[in-house]
């Protein structure tokens, strides 16, 4: 994605951005007027937002936020749950980021933000990084549960150099955010694909003590080889925001396929007779644990938003559903 002229946000703090201008980092302030209307979204602006800024160079602030060609978001965490919290907009391609070892890699963790690319239209490429503290039968495991998810998928070790010129030919050129659990080795990555980034890594054994993230806020950062990256900060849970229940099965692409062999066009996949999924399940076609975090997920949506489908439960005055 060009911006070249446009200004664009690099970083967003509580009240202040920073702004590329004609290739110039600058603070902005936001105006109060993004906050007002504001439902949905826990802040009104967010990194790779290409905004319309007014005022002097030492008072630049942000008027208007122009539409985006996407964005990538989860559920707010805490009092905020019913918050949109957008992590990246306006990106050709999300990295999620998951280890071997530490972290040990968690499908649920990977199904959860995945889903989220599809609801969000946006690719997803699934690195496997820290390869090398991985046994290999259990990587052969994981990548054939991914084979027909509908996401790239790629092994790296970020301090062994395996897998990144790989991992650059899938970069270059596009701007990308990298997602993950903290400790994954998000900010190792972008250091071993452009050494110039310089970016800091937390030591594990520090880590493991103290449990504070080296990353702390989402920032862009071009890159040499062409292109750039949005480095996030670790979340403890990602949870999708607004994905409609019935639809989230839209969202596996191995279930949008074998779904529609189901006896019920609008079958869940959770129990109802003749369920073409529950079939692949039991012939050992479909992977038990990408259909486990489809069901985890799955509840969870109906518990924040409403049940639907044959599940359905009966609405409450406190009632969330949003579509
Ligand atoms: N063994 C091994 N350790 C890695 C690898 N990649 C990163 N690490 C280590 O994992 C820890 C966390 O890395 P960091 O990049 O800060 O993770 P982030 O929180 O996702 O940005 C650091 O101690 C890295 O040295 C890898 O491929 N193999
Ligand atoms: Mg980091
Ligand atoms: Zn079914």
């Amino acid at each position: 994605m060009e911006f070249q002229d446009s200004p664009f946000v690099v970083r967003v703090d509580a009240r202040q951005c920073e702004v590329m201008v004609d290739g110039e980092v600058r603070k902005a302030r936001m105006r109060g007027r993004l906050f007002e209307n504001q439902c949905i979204d826990k802040a009104p602006v967010a990194v790779g937002d290409r905004v319309v800024l007014s005022g002097g160079a030492s008072d630049l602030a942000i008027d208007k936020v122009l539409p985006r060609s996407n964005l990538f978001a989860r559920r707010a965490a805490g009092d905020d749950a019913d918050r949109r919290q957008i992590l990246a907009t306006n990106v050709d391609l999300v990295v999620v980021v998951n280890s071997l070892g530490m972290p040990a890699f968690s499908s649920i963790v990977a199904d959860r933000m995945l889903a989220a690319c599809s609801f969000a239209g946006i690719p997803a490429l699934l690195v496997l990084n820290k390869i090398d503290q991985g046994k290999r039968g259990k990587l052969r495991k994981y990548e054939a549960s991914y084979a027909n998810s509908g996401a790239d998928v790629l092994q790296t070790s970020a301090t062994e150099n395996i897998g990144v010129e790989e991992l650059v030919a899938k970069l270059k050129g596009k701007t990308s955010v990298l997602y993950g659990l903290s400790g994954v080795g998000k900010s190792t990555l972008m250091n071993a694909i452009d050494p110039s980034l310089n970016l800091e890594v937390r030591e594990a054994s520090v880590s493991l003590q103290s449990g504070r993230h080296t990353t702390t806020f989402t920032r862009w950062y071009p890159l040499a080889m062409g292109g750039a990256m949005i480095d996030t900060p670790g979340v403890r849970k990602f949870r999708p925001f607004g994905i409609p229940p019935h639809e989230l099965r839209l969202h596996y692409a191995e279930m949008r396929e074998l779904g529609k062999e189901c006896k019920y066009p609008a079958c869940m996949h959770r129990g109802e007779p003749d369920c073409a999924v529950q079939k692949a399940l039991d012939d050992g076609d479909f992977p038990p644990s990408r259909l486990r975090s489809y069901i985890e997920i799955l509840n969870e949506l109906e518990e924040a938003y409403g049940g639907t489908g044959s599940n359905e439960k009966p609405s409450g005055p406190d009632h969330k559903a949003r579509n």
